[in-house]
Protein backbone atom coordinates (compact mmCIF):
# COMPACT_ATOMS: atom_id res chain seq x y z
CA UNK A 1 0.00 0.00 0.00
CA UNK A 2 0.80 3.60 -0.42
CA UNK A 3 -0.15 5.38 2.32
CA UNK A 4 0.17 9.53 3.12
CA UNK A 5 0.34 10.79 6.77
CA UNK A 6 -0.02 14.15 7.73
CA UNK A 7 0.07 14.86 11.10
CA UNK A 8 1.36 17.80 13.62
CA UNK A 9 4.94 17.62 13.90
CA UNK A 10 5.69 19.26 17.27
CA UNK A 11 6.23 17.72 20.43
CA UNK A 12 2.81 15.93 21.38
CA UNK A 13 0.66 12.19 21.59
CA UNK A 14 -0.78 12.99 18.01
CA UNK A 15 2.32 13.37 16.44
CA UNK A 16 3.26 11.02 18.01
CA UNK A 17 0.93 8.62 17.15
CA UNK A 18 0.74 9.47 13.71
CA UNK A 19 4.61 8.93 13.16
CA UNK A 20 4.68 5.74 14.94
CA UNK A 21 2.00 4.33 12.87
CA UNK A 22 3.93 5.48 9.69
CA UNK A 23 6.84 4.04 11.18
CA UNK A 24 5.68 0.57 11.60
CA UNK A 25 3.12 0.56 8.39
CA UNK A 26 6.51 1.15 6.83
CA UNK A 27 8.68 -1.62 8.63
CA UNK A 28 5.44 -3.84 7.29
CA UNK A 29 6.59 -2.95 3.69
CA UNK A 30 4.33 -0.36 2.52
CA UNK A 31 5.11 2.79 1.35
CA UNK A 32 4.75 6.05 3.62
CA UNK A 33 4.94 9.63 2.77
CA UNK A 34 4.80 12.40 5.64
CA UNK A 35 2.97 15.45 4.59
CA UNK A 36 3.91 17.54 6.91
CA UNK A 37 4.86 21.34 7.45
CA UNK A 38 8.18 20.44 9.35
CA UNK A 39 10.15 16.82 9.65
CA UNK A 40 7.65 15.64 12.48
CA UNK A 41 9.89 15.54 15.66
CA UNK A 42 9.57 11.51 16.21
CA UNK A 43 10.64 10.74 12.76
CA UNK A 44 14.46 10.92 13.40
CA UNK A 45 16.22 9.46 11.21
CA UNK A 46 13.88 8.72 7.69
CA UNK A 47 14.09 5.19 7.32
CA UNK A 48 13.78 3.37 3.15
CA UNK A 49 10.23 3.40 2.51
CA UNK A 50 9.74 6.65 4.19
CA UNK A 51 9.41 9.96 2.32
CA UNK A 52 9.33 13.50 3.74
CA UNK A 53 7.05 15.60 1.55
CA UNK A 54 7.57 19.57 3.10
CA UNK A 55 4.69 22.06 3.22
CA UNK A 56 5.80 25.42 2.44
CA UNK A 57 3.43 28.19 2.69
CA UNK A 58 4.46 31.03 1.05
CA UNK A 59 4.02 34.74 2.44
CA UNK A 60 2.62 37.50 0.59
CA UNK A 61 1.90 41.25 2.53
CA UNK A 62 -1.96 40.65 1.91
CA UNK A 63 -1.79 37.49 3.99
CA UNK A 64 -2.09 38.63 7.65
CA UNK A 65 -3.03 34.78 8.12
CA UNK A 66 -0.75 32.06 6.04
CA UNK A 67 -3.03 30.11 4.07
CA UNK A 68 -1.65 26.90 5.69
CA UNK A 69 -4.68 24.31 4.91
CA UNK A 70 -4.71 25.67 1.04
CA UNK A 71 -1.02 25.43 0.58
CA UNK A 72 -1.21 21.80 2.37
CA UNK A 73 -4.22 20.77 0.14
CA UNK A 74 -2.15 20.97 -3.14
CA UNK A 75 1.18 19.52 -1.34
CA UNK A 76 -1.26 16.41 -0.95
CA UNK A 77 -2.26 16.63 -4.19
CA UNK A 78 0.75 16.80 -5.81
CA UNK A 79 2.45 13.69 -3.59
CA UNK A 80 -0.73 11.63 -4.31
CA UNK A 81 -0.22 12.72 -7.95
CA UNK A 82 3.64 12.02 -8.39
CA UNK A 83 3.48 9.04 -5.50
CA UNK A 84 0.58 7.44 -6.78
CA UNK A 85 -0.74 7.27 -2.76
CA UNK A 86 -3.80 5.54 -2.53
CA UNK A 87 -5.11 6.90 0.87
CA UNK A 88 -4.59 10.19 3.11
CA UNK A 89 -4.55 9.28 6.71
CA UNK A 90 -4.95 12.53 8.83
CA UNK A 91 -4.51 12.54 12.18
CA UNK A 92 -5.92 15.86 13.88
CA UNK A 93 -9.35 17.03 12.19
CA UNK A 94 -8.35 20.63 11.73
CA UNK A 95 -7.21 21.77 9.07
CA UNK A 96 -5.95 18.75 8.18
CA UNK A 97 -8.96 16.46 7.02
CA UNK A 98 -10.62 19.48 5.01
CA UNK A 99 -7.46 20.02 3.25
CA UNK A 100 -7.03 15.90 2.46
CA UNK A 101 -10.82 16.39 0.90
CA UNK A 102 -9.57 19.31 -1.07
CA UNK A 103 -6.52 17.74 -2.25
CA UNK A 104 -9.43 14.64 -3.29
CA UNK A 105 -11.25 17.87 -5.10
CA UNK A 106 -8.05 18.95 -6.63
CA UNK A 107 -7.74 15.24 -7.86
CA UNK A 108 -11.06 14.91 -9.22
CA UNK A 109 -11.05 11.64 -7.06
CA UNK A 110 -8.37 9.41 -6.01
CA UNK A 111 -7.26 8.15 -2.50
CA UNK A 112 -9.39 7.23 0.06
CA UNK A 113 -9.30 9.56 3.41
CA UNK A 114 -8.87 8.48 6.95
CA UNK A 115 -8.76 10.80 9.45
CA UNK A 116 -7.89 10.20 13.04
CA UNK A 117 -9.60 12.53 15.83
CA UNK A 118 -7.53 13.16 18.72
CA UNK A 119 -9.42 14.89 21.25
CA UNK A 120 -8.98 18.89 21.42
CA UNK A 121 -9.88 18.91 17.50
CA UNK A 122 -13.30 18.07 18.98
CA UNK A 123 -13.66 19.01 22.47
CA UNK A 124 -12.12 22.33 22.68
CA UNK A 125 -11.41 23.99 19.12
CA UNK A 126 -13.39 21.77 16.86
CA UNK A 127 -16.41 22.52 19.01
CA UNK A 128 -15.89 26.65 18.39
CA UNK A 129 -18.48 27.65 16.45
CA UNK A 130 -15.76 29.35 14.16
CA UNK A 131 -14.31 25.42 13.14
CA UNK A 132 -17.26 23.52 13.76
CA UNK A 133 -19.16 23.32 10.25
CA UNK A 134 -15.67 22.92 8.78
CA UNK A 135 -14.40 20.08 10.34
CA UNK A 136 -18.34 18.52 9.95
CA UNK A 137 -17.31 18.59 6.66
CA UNK A 138 -14.10 17.14 6.83
CA UNK A 139 -15.18 14.45 8.90
CA UNK A 140 -18.53 13.66 6.85
CA UNK A 141 -16.56 13.60 3.61
CA UNK A 142 -13.62 10.87 4.62
CA UNK A 143 -14.65 7.20 3.91
CA UNK A 144 -13.51 6.70 7.76
CA UNK A 145 -13.12 8.55 10.78
CA UNK A 146 -11.61 6.89 13.93
CA UNK A 147 -11.40 8.28 17.25
CA UNK A 148 -8.74 7.23 20.20
CA UNK A 149 -11.36 6.25 22.39
CA UNK A 150 -15.25 5.55 23.04
CA UNK A 151 -15.76 8.87 24.62
CA UNK A 152 -14.34 11.26 21.74
CA UNK A 153 -16.53 9.00 19.75
CA UNK A 154 -19.29 10.10 21.50
CA UNK A 155 -18.30 13.63 22.17
CA UNK A 156 -17.72 13.95 18.38
CA UNK A 157 -21.27 12.51 17.69
CA UNK A 158 -23.07 14.62 20.58
CA UNK A 159 -21.02 17.90 19.89
CA UNK A 160 -21.19 17.86 16.11
CA UNK A 161 -24.53 16.49 15.66
CA UNK A 162 -23.13 13.73 13.34
CA UNK A 163 -24.25 9.94 12.69
CA UNK A 164 -21.16 9.14 10.82
CA UNK A 165 -19.87 5.65 11.96
CA UNK A 166 -16.55 6.09 13.93
CA UNK A 167 -14.21 3.79 15.03
CA UNK A 168 -12.57 3.45 17.87
CA UNK A 169 -8.82 2.73 17.51
CA UNK A 170 -6.85 3.42 20.96
CA UNK A 171 -3.29 4.66 20.87
CA UNK A 172 -0.50 2.84 21.64
CA UNK A 173 2.82 1.96 23.10
CA UNK A 174 6.13 0.23 22.06
CA UNK A 175 6.75 -1.30 25.13
CA UNK A 176 10.20 -1.75 24.34
CA UNK A 177 11.76 2.21 24.82
CA UNK A 178 11.47 1.59 28.16
CA UNK A 179 14.93 1.47 29.53
CA UNK A 180 15.53 0.24 32.96
CA UNK A 181 18.95 1.54 33.18
CA UNK A 182 18.40 4.81 31.70
CA UNK A 183 15.59 5.36 33.94
CA UNK A 184 17.49 4.67 36.98
CA UNK A 185 20.32 7.22 36.02
CA UNK A 186 17.29 9.72 35.49
CA UNK A 187 16.34 8.63 39.12
CA UNK A 188 19.25 8.87 40.80
CA UNK A 189 19.45 12.61 39.48
CA UNK A 190 16.11 13.62 40.00
CA UNK A 191 15.66 12.39 43.76
CA UNK A 192 19.56 12.17 44.98
CA UNK A 193 18.14 11.03 48.48
CA UNK A 194 16.27 7.69 47.32
CA UNK A 195 12.99 9.57 48.30
CA UNK A 196 10.07 8.52 46.11
CA UNK A 197 9.46 10.46 42.68
CA UNK A 198 6.41 11.87 41.40
CA UNK A 199 6.23 12.66 37.46
CA UNK A 200 3.81 14.35 35.56
CA UNK A 201 3.92 15.13 31.64
CA UNK A 202 1.82 16.97 28.95
CA UNK A 203 1.86 20.21 27.15
CA UNK A 204 1.18 22.38 30.68
CA UNK A 205 -2.10 23.91 28.91
CA UNK A 206 -5.05 24.90 31.32
CA UNK A 207 -7.05 21.02 30.55
CA UNK A 208 -4.12 19.58 32.36
CA UNK A 209 -4.54 21.12 35.37
CA UNK A 210 -0.94 21.56 36.35
CA UNK A 211 -1.28 23.63 39.60
CA UNK A 212 -3.92 20.42 40.50
CA UNK A 213 -0.36 18.18 40.19
CA UNK A 214 1.53 20.75 42.38
CA UNK A 215 -1.30 20.84 44.82
CA UNK A 216 -1.42 16.76 45.18
CA UNK A 217 2.16 16.96 45.22
CA UNK A 218 2.09 19.94 48.25
CA UNK A 219 0.07 17.44 50.41
CA UNK A 220 1.73 13.91 49.51
CA UNK A 221 5.12 15.87 50.26
CA UNK A 222 3.40 16.80 53.68
CA UNK A 223 3.12 12.90 54.51
CA UNK A 224 5.37 11.36 52.76
CA UNK A 225 8.88 13.39 51.58
CA UNK A 226 9.31 13.13 47.40
CA UNK A 227 10.00 14.52 44.61
CA UNK A 228 8.22 15.78 41.34
CA UNK A 229 9.35 16.05 37.92
CA UNK A 230 7.16 18.16 35.82
CA UNK A 231 7.83 17.72 31.59
CA UNK A 232 6.86 19.40 28.66
CA UNK A 233 6.46 23.07 28.64
CA UNK A 234 3.36 25.52 27.69
CA UNK A 235 1.38 28.19 29.12
CA UNK A 236 0.72 27.17 32.59
CA UNK A 237 4.46 26.72 33.49
CA UNK A 238 4.98 30.53 35.07
CA UNK A 239 1.90 30.00 37.04
CA UNK A 240 2.76 26.70 38.21
CA UNK A 241 6.52 28.12 38.83
CA UNK A 242 4.66 30.46 41.32
CA UNK A 243 2.49 27.58 42.65
CA UNK A 244 5.66 26.19 43.76
CA UNK A 245 7.70 29.01 45.48
CA UNK A 246 4.51 30.58 47.28
CA UNK A 247 3.37 26.63 48.83
CA UNK A 248 7.51 26.27 49.51
CA UNK A 249 7.90 22.92 47.67
CA UNK A 250 9.89 24.39 44.81
CA UNK A 251 13.24 22.57 46.19
CA UNK A 252 11.42 19.45 45.51
CA UNK A 253 10.01 20.31 42.42
CA UNK A 254 11.87 20.33 38.98
CA UNK A 255 10.86 21.89 35.48
CA UNK A 256 12.65 19.95 32.92
CA UNK A 257 11.19 21.11 29.73
CA UNK A 258 10.75 18.42 27.13
CA UNK A 259 13.13 16.00 26.97
CA UNK A 260 13.13 12.99 24.77
CA UNK A 261 12.81 9.95 25.26
CA UNK A 262 9.88 11.04 27.49
CA UNK A 263 10.50 7.27 28.88
CA UNK A 264 13.52 7.94 30.48
CA UNK A 265 11.84 10.30 32.83
CA UNK A 266 8.38 9.28 33.49
CA UNK A 267 10.22 5.52 33.36
CA UNK A 268 11.67 6.74 36.67
CA UNK A 269 8.64 8.16 38.51
CA UNK A 270 6.79 5.95 41.48
CA UNK A 271 3.79 7.50 40.28
CA UNK A 272 2.17 9.47 37.40
CA UNK A 273 -0.06 12.04 37.55
CA UNK A 274 -2.89 13.14 35.33
CA UNK A 275 -5.70 15.27 36.99
CA UNK A 276 -6.55 17.10 33.35
CA UNK A 277 -10.24 18.50 32.82
CA UNK A 278 -10.24 17.14 29.41
CA UNK A 279 -8.34 14.37 28.14
CA UNK A 280 -9.40 12.14 24.67
CA UNK A 281 -7.03 9.21 25.88
CA UNK A 282 -3.58 10.63 27.65
CA UNK A 283 -0.80 8.81 25.57
CA UNK A 284 1.53 10.18 28.35
CA UNK A 285 -0.48 8.30 31.34
CA UNK A 286 -0.31 5.15 28.65
CA UNK A 287 3.40 5.47 28.68
CA UNK A 288 4.45 5.45 31.76
CA UNK A 289 2.32 2.43 32.93
CA UNK A 290 4.08 0.79 29.89
CA UNK A 291 7.47 1.51 31.80
CA UNK A 292 5.77 0.01 35.06
CA UNK A 293 4.75 3.44 36.34
CA UNK A 294 0.99 3.52 37.66
CA UNK A 295 -1.12 6.20 36.99
CA UNK A 296 -3.38 8.55 39.29
CA UNK A 297 -5.77 10.71 37.07
CA UNK A 298 -8.84 11.92 36.37
CA UNK A 299 -11.94 10.24 35.44
CA UNK A 300 -12.05 12.92 32.14
CA UNK A 301 -13.20 11.98 29.18
CA UNK A 302 -11.63 8.76 27.72
CA UNK A 303 -9.04 8.29 31.03
CA UNK A 304 -11.14 6.16 32.23
CA UNK A 305 -10.73 3.59 29.26
CA UNK A 306 -6.94 3.61 29.68
CA UNK A 307 -6.58 3.91 33.51
CA UNK A 308 -8.95 0.56 35.02
CA UNK A 309 -8.94 1.56 38.73
CA UNK A 310 -6.87 -0.33 40.91
CA UNK A 311 -5.46 -2.53 38.00
CA UNK A 312 -2.43 -0.42 37.84
CA UNK A 313 -3.64 2.83 37.85
CA UNK A 314 -6.32 5.01 39.94
CA UNK A 315 -9.31 7.92 38.47
CA UNK A 316 -11.09 10.31 40.20
CA UNK A 317 -13.30 13.22 39.92
CA UNK A 318 -12.04 15.76 38.39
CA UNK A 319 -10.25 18.46 40.61
CA UNK A 320 -10.86 16.60 43.96
CA UNK A 321 -6.94 16.71 44.30
CA UNK A 322 -7.74 15.36 48.36
CA UNK A 323 -8.41 11.85 46.89
CA UNK A 324 -5.69 11.68 44.55
CA UNK A 325 -3.25 12.88 46.83
CA UNK A 326 -4.78 10.16 49.57
CA UNK A 327 -3.92 7.72 46.88
CA UNK A 328 -0.85 8.58 46.37
CA UNK A 329 0.05 8.44 49.81
CA UNK A 330 -1.67 4.97 50.53
CA UNK A 331 0.39 3.79 47.20
CA UNK A 332 3.65 5.19 48.50
CA UNK A 333 3.24 4.18 52.31
CA UNK A 334 2.05 0.32 51.33
CA UNK A 335 5.76 -0.93 49.42
CA UNK A 336 4.13 -4.22 48.30
CA UNK A 337 1.00 -2.97 47.19
CA UNK A 338 3.40 0.00 45.18
CA UNK A 339 5.29 -2.85 43.53
CA UNK A 340 1.65 -4.85 42.79
CA UNK A 341 0.58 -1.58 40.88
CA UNK A 342 3.78 -0.76 38.77
CA UNK A 343 3.27 -4.74 37.49
CA UNK A 344 -0.13 -4.19 36.96
CA UNK A 345 0.09 -1.13 35.31
CA UNK A 346 2.88 -2.56 32.64
CA UNK A 347 1.31 -5.56 31.78
CA UNK A 348 -2.26 -3.67 31.40
CA UNK A 349 0.13 -1.27 28.92
CA UNK A 350 1.11 -4.56 26.81
CA UNK A 351 -1.88 -6.38 27.16
CA UNK A 352 -4.17 -3.99 25.57
CA UNK A 353 -1.86 -1.11 24.19
CA UNK A 354 1.11 -2.41 22.84
CA UNK A 355 2.27 -1.34 18.92
CA UNK A 356 1.38 -4.40 17.12
CA UNK A 357 -2.04 -5.31 18.33
CA UNK A 358 -3.08 -1.60 17.23
CA UNK A 359 -1.43 -1.25 14.60
CA UNK A 360 -2.93 -4.66 13.20
CA UNK A 361 -6.48 -2.57 13.35
CA UNK A 362 -4.70 0.67 11.49
CA UNK A 363 -3.36 -2.15 8.45
CA UNK A 364 -6.67 -3.79 8.30
CA UNK A 365 -8.94 -0.47 8.38
CA UNK A 366 -6.26 0.34 5.47
CA UNK A 367 -6.83 -2.99 3.56
CA UNK A 368 -10.82 -3.01 3.79
CA UNK A 369 -10.62 0.87 2.46
CA UNK A 370 -8.59 -0.11 -0.58
CA UNK A 371 -10.54 -3.42 -1.38
CA UNK A 372 -13.78 -1.77 -1.39
O1 LIG B 1 -4.67 19.00 22.00
C1 LIG B 1 -3.77 18.67 22.73
O2 LIG B 1 -3.67 18.95 23.91
C2 LIG B 1 -2.67 17.90 22.11
C3 LIG B 1 -3.17 16.61 21.55
C4 LIG B 1 -1.99 16.07 20.82
O3 LIG B 1 -1.80 16.42 19.67
O4 LIG B 1 -1.23 15.36 21.46
O5 LIG B 1 -3.59 15.72 22.60
C5 LIG B 1 -4.67 14.89 22.34
O6 LIG B 1 -4.27 13.77 21.56
C6 LIG B 1 -3.45 12.81 22.23
C7 LIG B 1 -3.09 11.71 21.24
O7 LIG B 1 -4.22 11.04 20.79
C8 LIG B 1 -4.20 12.24 23.44
O8 LIG B 1 -3.39 11.30 24.11
C9 LIG B 1 -4.55 13.40 24.39
O9 LIG B 1 -5.34 12.88 25.43
C10 LIG B 1 -5.33 14.47 23.64
N1 LIG B 1 -5.46 15.64 24.50
C11 LIG B 1 -6.64 16.02 25.01
O10 LIG B 1 -7.68 15.45 24.80
C12 LIG B 1 -6.59 17.22 25.89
Amino acid sequence: MKIGVTCYPTVGGSGTVATELGLEIARRGHEVHFICYALPYRLGRVPPGVTFHEVTVPTYPLFQYPPYALALASQMAEAVRTHGIELLHVHYAIPHAISAYLAREILGGGPKLVVTLHGTDITVVGADPSFLPIVRLGIERADAVTAVSQSLADETHERLGISKEIEVIPNFVDPDRCDRDFAAAHRRRLSPDGAPLLVHASNFRPVKRILDVLEIFRQVHKCVPCHLAMVGDGPDRPLAERFARDAGIAHRVEFLGNVSPIEGVVGAGDVFLLPSSEESFGLAALEAMACGVPVVASNAGGLPELVAHGEGGFVFPVGDTGAMAGCVIALLSDPRELARQKKLARSRAVENFSVAKVVDRYEDLYRRLLDR
